[in-house]
């Protein structure tokens, strides 16, 4: 078994997807180990970017992911990291496959309606920085 850490944005949060998203994660076999909602702030925002720090999307990044609250989840399967990549789909919903959330919920490469670690450091990074080992069911 693997963890994921995934997020549906305020984008989505705010054209009411959150059920239609978690209809697809658990049709898709994922277990939710953990799940919060939370309005990020700028700073907890830059922090969990961090790694995008020097890239220009930064500052509208870090604003759009702080705009709005966000559900926060920790998603169990075996590979699970790959398998709900693929269920993302493509960074930019142009470029998504069909059948993808991104290509179904997303709008363009700055609203694209889920987030996805994408390697176990990043996992375990992400899953630290929002949830305590005692939230984890
Ligand atoms: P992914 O979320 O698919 O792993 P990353 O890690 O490259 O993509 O980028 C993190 C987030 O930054 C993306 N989910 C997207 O919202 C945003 N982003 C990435 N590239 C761009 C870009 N060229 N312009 C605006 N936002 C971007």
């Amino acid at each position: 078994m693997e963890r994921t850490f995934a997020i549906i944005k305020p984008d989505a949060v705010g054209q009411h997807m959150i059920g239609q998203i978690l209809d697809r994660i658990e049709t898709a076999g994922f277990q939710t180990r953990a799940m919060r909602m939370a309005r990020l702030t700028k700073k907890e925002a830059e922090g969990f970017y961090a790694v995008h720090r020097e890239k220009s999307f930064f500052g509208g990044l870090t604003d759009f992911m702080s705009s709005g609250p966000a559900v926060l989840m920790v998603l169990e399967a075996p590979d699970a990291i790959r398998r709900w990549r693929d269920l993302m789909g493509a960074t930019d919903p142009a470029k998504a496959a069909p059948g993808t959330l991104r290509k179904a919920f997303g709008t363009s490469i700055d609203r694209n309606a889920t987030h996805g670690s994408d390697a176990p450091e990043t996992a375990a990074y992400e899953i630290g920085y929002f949830f305590s080992g005692i939230e984890l069911i």
